[in-house]
Protein backbone atom coordinates (compact mmCIF):
# COMPACT_ATOMS: atom_id res chain seq x y z
CA UNK A 1 0.00 0.00 0.00
CA UNK A 2 1.48 3.23 -0.65
CA UNK A 3 -0.27 6.96 -0.86
CA UNK A 4 -1.64 6.36 -3.82
CA UNK A 5 -4.29 4.18 -2.48
CA UNK A 6 -5.84 7.29 -0.86
CA UNK A 7 -9.41 7.91 -2.10
CA UNK A 8 -12.61 9.99 -1.32
CA UNK A 9 -13.67 8.15 1.19
CA UNK A 10 -10.21 7.92 2.95
CA UNK A 11 -10.18 9.23 6.53
CA UNK A 12 -6.10 9.50 7.20
CA UNK A 13 -3.67 10.22 9.44
CA UNK A 14 -0.28 11.25 8.43
CA UNK A 15 3.03 12.36 10.96
CA UNK A 16 5.85 14.23 9.24
CA UNK A 17 9.22 13.71 10.54
CA UNK A 18 11.52 16.65 9.24
CA UNK A 19 14.72 14.87 9.98
CA UNK A 20 16.28 18.49 10.29
CA UNK A 21 14.35 19.04 14.11
CA UNK A 22 13.57 14.71 15.04
CA UNK A 23 16.34 13.06 16.71
CA UNK A 24 16.76 9.37 15.96
CA UNK A 25 15.82 8.35 19.73
CA UNK A 26 12.53 11.02 18.96
CA UNK A 27 11.67 8.47 16.15
CA UNK A 28 12.06 5.34 18.34
CA UNK A 29 9.51 6.62 21.03
CA UNK A 30 6.86 7.82 18.78
CA UNK A 31 6.29 4.12 18.92
CA UNK A 32 5.92 3.86 22.53
CA UNK A 33 2.80 5.87 22.32
CA UNK A 34 -0.34 4.15 22.60
CA UNK A 35 -2.14 4.60 19.16
CA UNK A 36 0.50 5.29 17.16
CA UNK A 37 0.11 1.71 15.49
CA UNK A 38 -2.84 3.44 13.96
CA UNK A 39 -0.81 5.90 11.73
CA UNK A 40 -1.27 5.82 8.57
CA UNK A 41 1.41 7.08 6.52
CA UNK A 42 4.91 8.82 7.52
CA UNK A 43 6.21 11.28 5.40
CA UNK A 44 10.11 12.34 5.58
CA UNK A 45 11.07 16.04 4.20
CA UNK A 46 11.92 19.40 5.44
CA UNK A 47 12.75 22.75 3.83
CA UNK A 48 16.57 22.52 4.45
CA UNK A 49 17.78 19.24 5.44
CA UNK A 50 21.41 19.28 6.92
CA UNK A 51 20.96 16.39 8.88
CA UNK A 52 20.74 13.14 7.38
CA UNK A 53 17.71 12.26 5.45
CA UNK A 54 18.42 8.52 4.93
CA UNK A 55 18.55 7.65 8.33
CA UNK A 56 15.64 9.29 9.12
CA UNK A 57 13.85 6.91 6.46
CA UNK A 58 16.24 3.66 7.44
CA UNK A 59 14.55 3.98 11.34
CA UNK A 60 10.71 4.39 10.38
CA UNK A 61 11.20 1.63 8.32
CA UNK A 62 13.11 -0.07 10.90
CA UNK A 63 9.82 0.85 13.79
CA UNK A 64 6.90 0.43 11.39
CA UNK A 65 5.58 -1.58 8.27
CA UNK A 66 3.15 1.66 7.39
CA UNK A 67 4.47 3.13 4.30
CA UNK A 68 7.57 6.06 4.65
CA UNK A 69 6.67 8.23 2.26
CA UNK A 70 9.26 11.16 0.60
CA UNK A 71 7.41 14.88 1.20
CA UNK A 72 10.33 16.39 -0.74
CA UNK A 73 11.83 20.48 0.14
CA UNK A 74 13.80 19.91 -2.78
CA UNK A 75 15.59 17.62 -5.58
CA UNK A 76 17.62 16.20 -3.33
CA UNK A 77 15.72 14.71 -1.30
CA UNK A 78 15.36 11.19 -2.71
CA UNK A 79 15.64 7.89 -1.34
CA UNK A 80 15.41 4.33 -2.67
CA UNK A 81 14.36 3.17 1.16
CA UNK A 82 11.01 4.79 0.89
CA UNK A 83 8.10 3.38 -0.36
CA UNK A 84 6.81 6.39 -2.44
CA UNK A 85 7.78 9.68 -3.61
CA UNK A 86 5.37 12.80 -3.34
CA UNK A 87 5.95 14.55 -6.42
CA UNK A 88 4.81 17.65 -5.17
CA UNK A 89 4.25 20.54 -8.41
CA UNK A 90 3.74 23.90 -6.34
CA UNK A 91 0.26 25.00 -8.35
CA UNK A 92 -0.74 28.13 -6.00
CA UNK A 93 2.60 29.53 -7.31
CA UNK A 94 3.96 30.78 -10.44
CA UNK A 95 7.86 29.78 -9.65
CA UNK A 96 8.59 27.59 -12.88
CA UNK A 97 11.64 26.23 -10.71
CA UNK A 98 8.51 24.23 -8.46
CA UNK A 99 6.67 23.56 -11.12
CA UNK A 100 9.02 21.80 -13.82
CA UNK A 101 12.59 22.93 -12.70
CA UNK A 102 13.16 20.48 -9.51
CA UNK A 103 11.14 17.93 -11.16
CA UNK A 104 13.34 17.64 -14.25
CA UNK A 105 16.50 17.43 -11.55
CA UNK A 106 15.20 14.57 -9.60
CA UNK A 107 13.17 12.30 -12.59
CA UNK A 108 16.33 10.76 -13.63
CA UNK A 109 17.48 9.13 -10.33
CA UNK A 110 13.35 8.31 -9.69
CA UNK A 111 13.31 6.34 -12.65
CA UNK A 112 16.80 4.99 -12.16
CA UNK A 113 15.70 3.51 -8.06
CA UNK A 114 12.48 2.91 -9.46
CA UNK A 115 10.23 4.48 -6.55
CA UNK A 116 6.57 4.80 -6.80
CA UNK A 117 6.15 8.87 -7.62
CA UNK A 118 2.88 10.01 -6.72
CA UNK A 119 1.98 13.62 -8.80
CA UNK A 120 0.57 15.95 -5.96
CA UNK A 121 -0.53 19.11 -7.07
CA UNK A 122 0.44 21.49 -3.90
CA UNK A 123 -1.77 24.17 -3.25
CA UNK A 124 -0.19 26.78 -0.24
CA UNK A 125 -2.86 28.50 1.47
CA UNK A 126 -1.99 31.91 3.80
CA UNK A 127 -1.38 30.17 7.62
CA UNK A 128 -1.34 34.10 8.84
CA UNK A 129 2.14 34.00 8.85
CA UNK A 130 5.03 33.75 6.29
CA UNK A 131 5.66 30.10 5.30
CA UNK A 132 9.44 28.31 4.76
CA UNK A 133 7.25 27.35 1.81
CA UNK A 134 6.36 30.53 0.79
CA UNK A 135 10.13 31.99 1.15
CA UNK A 136 11.98 28.78 -0.39
CA UNK A 137 10.06 28.72 -2.96
CA UNK A 138 9.84 32.84 -3.54
CA UNK A 139 6.19 32.29 -4.56
CA UNK A 140 2.95 34.07 -2.84
CA UNK A 141 0.29 31.64 -0.94
CA UNK A 142 -3.33 31.93 -2.17
CA UNK A 143 -5.51 34.38 0.69
CA UNK A 144 -7.29 31.85 3.21
CA UNK A 145 -10.37 33.82 2.12
CA UNK A 146 -10.15 32.95 -0.97
CA UNK A 147 -12.02 29.88 -2.03
CA UNK A 148 -12.94 30.44 -5.44
CA UNK A 149 -8.94 30.78 -6.54
CA UNK A 150 -8.52 27.87 -4.39
CA UNK A 151 -11.08 25.76 -6.25
CA UNK A 152 -9.71 27.28 -9.85
CA UNK A 153 -6.05 25.84 -8.89
CA UNK A 154 -7.70 22.66 -7.27
CA UNK A 155 -9.59 21.71 -10.42
CA UNK A 156 -6.66 23.38 -13.18
CA UNK A 157 -4.44 20.48 -10.99
CA UNK A 158 -6.77 18.07 -11.51
CA UNK A 159 -7.45 18.55 -15.04
CA UNK A 160 -3.21 19.02 -15.85
CA UNK A 161 -3.62 15.06 -14.22
CA UNK A 162 -2.15 15.18 -10.76
CA UNK A 163 -3.22 12.33 -8.77
CA UNK A 164 -3.93 14.25 -5.10
CA UNK A 165 -3.95 17.85 -4.18
CA UNK A 166 -2.45 19.00 -1.04
CA UNK A 167 -3.96 21.90 0.36
CA UNK A 168 -0.58 23.08 2.48
CA UNK A 169 -1.24 26.18 5.43
CA UNK A 170 2.47 25.78 6.24
CA UNK A 171 4.80 24.38 8.85
CA UNK A 172 3.71 25.63 11.82
CA UNK A 173 1.46 27.40 10.61
CA UNK A 174 -1.11 29.83 12.78
CA UNK A 175 -4.36 28.94 10.88
CA UNK A 176 -4.68 25.53 9.38
CA UNK A 177 -6.48 26.09 6.12
CA UNK A 178 -9.68 26.64 6.82
CA UNK A 179 -12.69 24.37 6.47
CA UNK A 180 -14.62 25.78 4.52
CA UNK A 181 -12.23 26.38 1.92
CA UNK A 182 -11.09 22.24 2.78
CA UNK A 183 -14.94 22.21 1.54
CA UNK A 184 -15.45 23.33 -1.48
CA UNK A 185 -12.31 22.41 -2.96
CA UNK A 186 -13.73 18.56 -2.36
CA UNK A 187 -16.59 19.27 -3.78
CA UNK A 188 -15.11 20.50 -6.81
CA UNK A 189 -12.46 17.76 -7.83
CA UNK A 190 -12.63 13.93 -7.65
CA UNK A 191 -9.03 13.89 -6.49
CA UNK A 192 -8.45 12.72 -3.16
CA UNK A 193 -7.34 15.89 -0.64
CA UNK A 194 -4.51 16.02 1.79
CA UNK A 195 -4.88 19.06 4.63
CA UNK A 196 -1.49 20.20 6.49
CA UNK A 197 0.15 22.75 8.28
CA UNK A 198 -0.54 24.04 12.09
CA UNK A 199 -2.87 21.28 13.06
CA UNK A 200 -2.09 21.70 17.09
CA UNK A 201 -5.14 20.53 18.57
CA UNK A 202 -7.85 17.34 18.25
CA UNK A 203 -10.64 19.31 17.02
CA UNK A 204 -8.49 21.11 14.05
CA UNK A 205 -7.96 17.68 12.58
CA UNK A 206 -11.27 16.65 13.08
CA UNK A 207 -12.90 19.48 11.45
CA UNK A 208 -10.63 18.64 8.73
CA UNK A 209 -11.83 15.12 8.31
CA UNK A 210 -15.17 16.32 8.98
CA UNK A 211 -14.93 18.88 5.62
CA UNK A 212 -13.90 16.01 3.73
CA UNK A 213 -9.95 15.94 3.89
CA UNK A 214 -8.65 12.35 3.05
CA UNK A 215 -5.38 12.68 4.89
CA UNK A 216 -4.60 14.76 7.55
CA UNK A 217 -0.95 15.55 7.81
CA UNK A 218 0.66 16.85 11.58
CA UNK A 219 4.35 17.64 12.31
CA UNK A 220 5.45 20.53 14.98
CA UNK A 221 2.74 19.30 16.53
CA UNK A 222 3.50 15.87 17.56
CA UNK A 223 7.42 17.04 17.83
CA UNK A 224 6.35 18.71 20.36
CA UNK A 225 4.37 16.54 22.44
CA UNK A 226 4.20 12.98 20.84
CA UNK A 227 1.29 11.93 23.06
CA UNK A 228 -1.17 14.35 20.58
CA UNK A 229 -0.82 11.08 18.52
CA UNK A 230 -3.20 9.64 20.67
CA UNK A 231 -5.79 12.48 20.91
CA UNK A 232 -5.42 12.48 17.28
CA UNK A 233 -6.83 9.09 16.91
CA UNK A 234 -9.39 9.08 19.52
CA UNK A 235 -10.30 12.15 17.83
CA UNK A 236 -10.35 10.02 14.17
CA UNK A 237 -12.10 7.08 16.17
CA UNK A 238 -14.84 9.67 17.56
CA UNK A 239 -15.92 10.47 13.85
CA UNK A 240 -16.63 6.76 13.21
C1 LIG B 1 3.96 20.96 6.77
O1 LIG B 1 1.72 20.26 6.40
C2 LIG B 1 2.87 19.98 7.11
O2 LIG B 1 4.38 20.80 5.48
C3 LIG B 1 2.67 19.86 8.59
O3 LIG B 1 2.66 21.11 9.22
O4 LIG B 1 4.28 20.90 11.10
O5 LIG B 1 2.49 22.64 11.16
O6 LIG B 1 1.93 20.24 11.46
P1 LIG B 1 2.85 21.23 10.84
Amino acid sequence: MHIGSLNKKSRKLALLVDPDSVQMKQIENLFTIPGANLVDYFLVGGSLLMSEFESAILELKKQTDKPVIIFPGNAFQISEYADAFMLLSLISGRNPEFLIGHHVMAAPQLKRIGITVVSTGYILIDGGQPSSVQYMSNSMPIPAAKNDIAVATAQAGEMIGMKQLYLEAGSGASHPVPTSLISKVVQSVDLPIIVGGGIRTPEQAENAWKAGANLVVVGNAIEKDPEFISELITARAALG
